[in-house]
């Protein structure tokens, strides 16, 4: 429900303008606050808190005047409020990252701004009264010890952490000279494999280093530019510069200007270049541990999805970056990178049982993989990652000895992935000092409604306060978080980010949390995936076209039999293709999708539809949700008579296939639609667009950021499925009659993507970031220290408790039975 109210200046506190709005429609109130109270404690989201109000004030005219004003701006900038009678304390939220809390005493409608603790014990004497009320219940308060990083303070800034941190180093350097001192010991500090790189003891101290750069670029200005490093090294050496400057002397001169230019008047620009030159980043290790991980057959069984999609691409992106700059750096070395997860003997055709594998479309870049080891030895079947927690600290301990084994050292840059490979990568990266980049994909915390405050009913399902308290861990411990989107750390104008939804929340009977993480830390850095466009290319491109996947993909979308692989059929293949594809997660809405197609009789004359995911037979599905999905989806089926409209196509694992698959359904003029409850990402919307077909996907999450809605593609709103299925039946008849309107979208599509959400993009800005955070942790040591043993008490007091409840796999044990 949207409407028009006058906003608070940015000045007011919903503390000092409730009891205004209250008194405005006083009697209303009164009223509307009694029924609130009347069912006792609970939980009220702003749906109900509305619901209510409609039938406190039943006359349109009346509610909409009580709802234009002040009040109604409130209510609706509400997320949640807890009722405990005579109290309804509100969790208000005026922007991304702002948060007040107040409460309103229903009997006499007064209001008071409390601080969020005192609004966690709000929710808790829901559920557990007495430790609400116990004063020593554990409160974890990071921000406690946050004493000197700066922060930003607009809700725009969030999530340009890297840009940032170039401006406050601005002011850091600009305001002492122990700061620019730091810059030289920490250049003194680099070094490939022991040998020093950029300078040497000879320029120890900022004015030596400056006068030496002033006559070192004297000496190369009268060089042609392009005379390599190697025939003025030596006389380099004498004065205290080492390699890594540049390959050329035109390179070397531009990188000396840059650090002469930073050391005389620092500016932001500058100081990004010059880090994005700085060589710091030899060896990096991508953690990615619960499986399946591997290069084929792995998509699409449990668990295994976009991560391993992303994690591989992004290696192969690093890989020809950093070849890239080691090159203009003047080095020879090489670059390695390690992808570490779990190895699985019981491996299912797949390659998970093998140790070292290396990734295709790389020179050096591995797979290792290393078991999960219990007191009976090595585990050999697959783990839920909601299961995953008690093999981690040892996993740990193994997978640090062999990654420097095979290193031959540590790496210079640890990054993890989802919780799992987070926590695994905050461990191993405090025990060797080295910078650390988080990575979550999808925090699980805000995919289920209160989540936080359910924990007792979820706990044994999920294990959230595990994982919660792994989350919570790594986001403490990494030096910069990479995300793919706004969304993911601060949300849009009416929902908290992922990061956002850890800065205040409460387990009750285990800890309350007053000061999660904050989401103005310049740590947090939106750094957007891309698809390999190599694979994922525009249908346009006849030449490069996969003809080889012809006949198959003919046979997987028109033959007429049911099988393994495939069942329903296309009776009318003229009709252009809708098209979608995903694991078979109830969160995916792929049923939700047949039955907006299955209602939609405008929609079902206009176009059939193709839906990849899962496997037909529930019975022999491992996953949890997969089992109900499908046979919601033969339910579907049968309801409404979708034979002859409907190919369901079980998952696929050939991404050379699937591209194919997109641009033959780009062929027929279709379109994709990616239509989840909820989506982080959502790496299928970015391959459909690369591949030109036109995108409808969900408002909820991710896809609403990479999609401009009507230009570059479709917002649609899972929750409305009629409004939905109309949009996309709307966009089909317009095709139809202006078969240019399809032309454009695909175009522009393409070209979004071309501009935003590639892997090079992507490279670039991630390198960066390992460059500059490695220096900028070293500024902030004694802060970063005290918040380290912080975080160490709670890894230990709090998360190894929590994990002796988990249970440990025996491998007799039947393995992953869907709990229903
Ligand atoms: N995918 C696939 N076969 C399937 C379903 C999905 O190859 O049957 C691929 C899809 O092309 C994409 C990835 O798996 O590369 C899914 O990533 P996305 O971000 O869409 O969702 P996730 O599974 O990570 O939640
Ligand atoms: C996991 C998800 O759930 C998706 O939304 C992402 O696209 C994928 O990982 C890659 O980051």
């Amino acid at each position: 429900r949207k409407f028009s109210s006058p906003a608070l200046k940015r000045s007011d506190s919903i503390a000092d303008s409730m009891p205004e709005a209250l008194r405005q429609s006083r009697y209303h109130m009164k009223k509307c606050f009694a029924k609130y109270i009347a069912q006792g404690k609970r939980m009220m989201k702003l749906h109900n808190l509305m619901d209510e109000l409609e039938k406190v004030i039943d006359d349109p005219a009346e509610r909409s005047h009580v709802l234009e004003g002040l009040l109604g701006y409130i209510l609706c900038t509400t997320m949640e409020a807890a009722v405990v009678p005579p109290y309804l304390a509100f969790a208000t939220r005026q922007n991304p990252g702002f948060w007040e809390y107040v409460k309103v005493n229903a009997n006499d409608l007064s209001v008071e701004g409390i601080t969020a603790t005192e609004y966690l014990k709000f929710k808790e004497m829901i559920v557990d009264e007495n430790w609400a009320k116990d004063e020593y219940a554990l409160e974890i308060d990071f921000g406690a010890v946050d004493f000197s990083t700066p922060r930003l303070t607009l809700s725009s800034s969030i999530g340009n952490g890297l840009s940032y941190v170039s401006k406050f180093l601005t002011s850091k350097l600009n305001a002492s000279s122990t700061s620019a001192q730091g810059l030289v010991d920490y250049l003194l500090t680099l070094n490939h494999q022991g040998d020093k790189l950029m300078i040497n003891e000879t320029l120890s101290t900022v004015s030596k280093l400056q006068a030496a750069l002033v006559v070192a670029e004297a000496s190369i200005s009268s060089l042609p530019t392009d005379t390599p490093y190697q025939s003025f090294e030596l006389r380099f050496k004498q004065w205290g510069f080492e390699k890594g400057w540049g390959d050329t002397a035109e390179r070397v001169r531009d990188t000396m200007r840059t650090l002469s230019e930073v050391l005389q008047a620092p500016d932001p620009l500058n100081i990004e270049k010059f880090f994005g030159r700085v060589p710091t980043v030899f060896n990096i290790v991508l953690f990615s541990v619960h499986g399946y991980f591997g290069q084929a057959d792995v998509l699409g069984l449990p668990d295994t999805g976009g991560q391993v999609v992303y994690v591989l691409d992004q290696v192969v992106a690093f890989e020809e970056e950093m070849l890239q700059r080691i090159k203009q750096q003047g080095l020879n070395a090489k670059p390695q990178i390690l992808v570490v997860t779990r190895l699985i003997p019981d491996a299912k055709g797949t390659k998970c049982n093998q140790e070292l594998e290396p990734i295709k479309n790389t020179k050096h870049s591995h797979i290792l993989r290393i078991p999960f080891r219990t007191e009976k030895g090595v585990l050999n079947q697959w783990v839920s990652r909601f299961d995953i927690y008690p093999y981690l600290e040892r996993y740990t301990q193994d997978a640090s000895d062999k990654i420097i084994e095979l290193m031959e050292g540590k790496p210079d840059l640890i990054i993890g992935n989802y919780t799992d490979g987070n926590l695994v990568a905050s461990l191993m990266a405090r025990k060797l000092g080295i910078t650390l980049g988080t990575i979550a994909h999808a925090l699980e915390k805000t995919k289920y409604e209160d989540s936080d405050i359910k924990l007792k009913e979820l706990d044994p399902k999920y294990h959230f306060s595990c994982q919660f308290t792994a989350d919570l861990i790594a986001m403490n411990s990494a030096d910069f978080v990479i995300t793919s989107t706004y969304q993911e750390i601060a949300g849009s104008k009416d929902r908290p980010g992922q990061y956002e939804s850890h800065s205040a929340f409460t387990l009750p009977g285990l800890f309350r949390v007053v000061s999660g993480i904050s989401v103005f830390d310049p740590k947090f850095n939106i750094a957007a995936p891309g698809a390999d466009q190599s694979v994922y290319f525009p249908y346009t491109e006849k030449q490069k076209r996969l003809t080889n996947f012809r006949a198959a993909i003919e046979e997987l979308l028109f033959s007429k039999v049911d099988n393994d692989e495939h069942i329903g059929y296309l009776e009318d293949r003229k009709k252009p293709i809708l098209f979608t594809m995903a694991r078979l997660d109830t969160v995916k809405n792929t049923t939700g999708l047949a039955e907006w197609y299955g209602k939609n009789k405008r929609l079902r004359s206009l176009v059939n539809l193709v839906v990849v995911g899962g496997s037909f037979d529930p019975t022999k599905s491992k996953d949890r949700e997969e089992a109900a999905e499908i046979k919601k989806m033969h339910m579907l089926i049968e309801k409404y008579q979708l034979k002859g409209q409907i190919r369901w196509i079980a998952a696929q694992t050939d991404r050379y296939r699937n591209s194919e698959l997109y641009r033959t359904v780009a062929d027929s003029k279709g379109a994709f639609v990616q239509p989840a409850l909820y989506e982080a990402f959502g790496l299928t919307v970015i391959e459909a667009m690369n591949c030109g077909l036109p995108t409808f996907a969900t408002n909820q999450g991710g896809p609403a950021e990479i999609i401009i809605d009507g230009v570059s593609g479709f917002h649609i709103d899972p929750n409305n499925g009629d409004e939905s299925s109309n949009k996309i039946a709307n966009f089909f008849q317009k095709c139809k009659e202006d078969p240019e309107h399809w032309n454009r979208i695909s175009a522009q599509g393409l070209k979004r993507i071309y501009e935003c959400y590639t892997w090079k993009i992507y490279a670039n800005k991630v390198l960066n970031m390992g460059s500059l955070y490695t220096f900028w942790r070293t500024l902030y040591k004694d802060q970063k220290q005290a918040k380290q043993r912080y975080v160490e008490t709670f890894y230990n007091l709090e998360f190894r408790n929590l994990v002796k409840d988990v249970p440990v796999k025996k491998d007799d044990e039947t393995p992953q039975v869907p709990k229903e």
